[in-house]
């Protein structure tokens, strides 16, 4: 029999036909047929420079460490520090909740900027700096500190935002954090959290912690940024198990719970792709234990709640057992109720560097099935624990073009495709439903056991809506059939 690869070889070939011949050639490594073995010729390559001339959905470095990173954790001020654009655009476009009073002991939702004018780039913006620093801690006391997140122009006019943030740290008596993100860095936004990390590394890990009472039961959630309330829902399922949060990184967190992580006894790791550099920087200062685990849908967090507990005691281990036995009652109702309005369906995927994976599991508890999946911004460590997570065949795109993905979809005709904003409408117009899985179509939590929930009722609610049926597409008009 031919093998299932083969068919998706076609299709990647025929959609490569369209580009000019050195366009086709850069783009074929980026495109595979999985194989779950992950075999050499099957390999993804990624986290290289995009191709001028074709449509990324990639962001930048200030994205990777601004939105990201930094910009959650909420009882420090923010500044977008250069022009004012890159702030106001990406300004509350991340929906990372946090609690507490707006203005007053939480700053996530805000917009700081140093708003760049002519003169500042000319004459250098370091002065400019230091006022915007002085002014934040006029208008905000509580604030517990200030992070700098470099736009694109602080490096190209050689601003020694360090000195300015030293001699603001002093002057204040609070850290101010200078973060050398400038967009141009790197290829993405991976390279952003990565800068993000080293200065977490370097400002602010193992500065706190002081009055801390140690438990054996300490951990740190590392790498859930509270997209719709997920940290939330994450959190309850490792109290549920007995484990003590002492730090969330970094949705709805604080900078004192970053610099008093070092104290944790093992370090929990949801997004792999962001924050792993934080995770191995831990291991080697402090000799911290680390391990992945994926909290969306039953089956990935019944396997993960098993795997933490075994590195803890039967105290830990029987309050798990409970827990998951509690929890399955509840998976088996969303199941009972979903499973059946989705069973079969198929799905393609393009997000950021985790989701294309993790979510995986989670369809399949509701019957479905990814058919394709991409990254934007992966590395070559993501594609390796992805190949093994789909059947031999699955079209894999790395940072795939906007062309790449409407021409795969044409072919595969998926069910629902999930993928940001940028791509809704173009889907919608094609008549195939959507989500965004990113901003989880503001919706959410997607994490934890509330969160399966919320995501089957999601999915049904997209897929199924009598909407398609009275939707008339520009094919289906001229007879063209795709
Ligand atoms: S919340 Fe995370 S889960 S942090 Fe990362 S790699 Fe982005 S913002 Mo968009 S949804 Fe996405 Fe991941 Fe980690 Fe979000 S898949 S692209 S940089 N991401």
């Amino acid at each position: 029999p031919t093998p299932p690869r083969a068919e998706t070889e076609a299709m990647i070939a025929e959609v490569l036909s369209h580009y000019p011949a050195k366009a086709a050639k850069f783009r074929a490594k980026h495109i595979k047929a999985n194989d779950p073995e992950g075999s050499k010729e099957c390999e993804v390559k990624s986290n290289i420079k995009s191709r001028p001339g074709v449509m990324t959905i990639r962001g930048c470095a200030y994205a990777g460490s601004k939105g990201v990173v930094w910009g959650p954790v909420k009882d420090l001020v923010t500044i977008s520090h250069g022009p004012v654009g890159c702030g106001q655009y990406s300004w509350a476009t991340r929906r990372n909740y946090a609690r507490g009073p707006w203005g007053v002991t939480n700053f996530a939702a805000m917009q700081v900027t140093t708003d760049f004018q002519e003169k500042d780039i000319v004459f250098g913006g370091d002065p400019k700096l230091a006022q915007v620093c002085d002014e934040i801690n006029e208008l905000f006391p509580l604030a517990k500190g200030i992070s700098v997140q470099s736009e694109c122009p602080i490096g190209l006019i050689g601003d020694d935002i360090e000195a300015t943030a030293r001699a603001a740290t002093k002057k204040l008596g609070k850290p101010v954090i200078p973060v050398r993100c400038e967009g141009f860095r790197g290829v993405s936004q991976s390279l952003g959290h990565h800068i993000a990390n080293d200065a977490v590394r370097d400002h602010v890990l193992g500065t706190g912690g002081a009055n801390h009472v140690s438990t054996p039961y300490d951990v740190a959630l590392i790498g859930d940024y509270n997209i719709g309330g997920d940290v939330w829902a994450s959190r309850r399922i490792l109290e549920d198990m007995g484990l003590r949060i002492i730090a969330q990184w970094s949705g709805d967190g604080t900078i004192n719970e970053m610099a008093s992580t070092h104290l944790s006894k093992l370090n929990l790791i949801h997004c792999y792709r962001s924050m792993n550099y934080i995770c191995t920087t831990m291991e080697e200062r402090y000799g911290t234990p680390w391990m992945e685990f994926n909290f969306f849908g039953p089956s990935k967090i019944v396997k993960s709640m098993r795997a933490i507990a075994e590195k803890f005691d039967e105290t830990i281990q029987a309050k798990t057992e409970a827990a998951i036995a509690r929890y399955e009652k509840q998976f088996e109702e969303i199941i009972k109720a979903f499973r059946p309005r989705l069973e079969g369906k198929r799905v393609m995927l393009a997000v950021g560097g985790l989701r294309p994976r993790h979510t995986i599991g989670a369809y399949e508890d509701l019957g479905m099935e990814v058919i394709g999946t991409g990254y934007e911004f992966a590395h070559k460590d993501d594609y390796t624990r992805t190949y093994g997570m789909l059947k031999e065949g699955v079209v894999l795109y790395d940072d795939p073009t906007a062309f790449e993905i409407e021409e795969f979809a044409k072919h595969l005709k998926p069910d629902l495709m999930g993928a940001g904003v940028k791509e809704k409408y173009v889907f919608h117009k094609m008549g195939i439903p959507f989500r965004q899985m990113h901003s989880w179509d503001y919706s959410g939590p997607y994490h934890g056991v509330d969160g399966f929930a919320v995501f089957a009722r999601d999915m049904d609610m997209a897929i199924n809506s009598p909407t398609w049926d009275l939707m008339e597409t520009p094919w289906s008009k001229s007879g063209e059939v795709f």
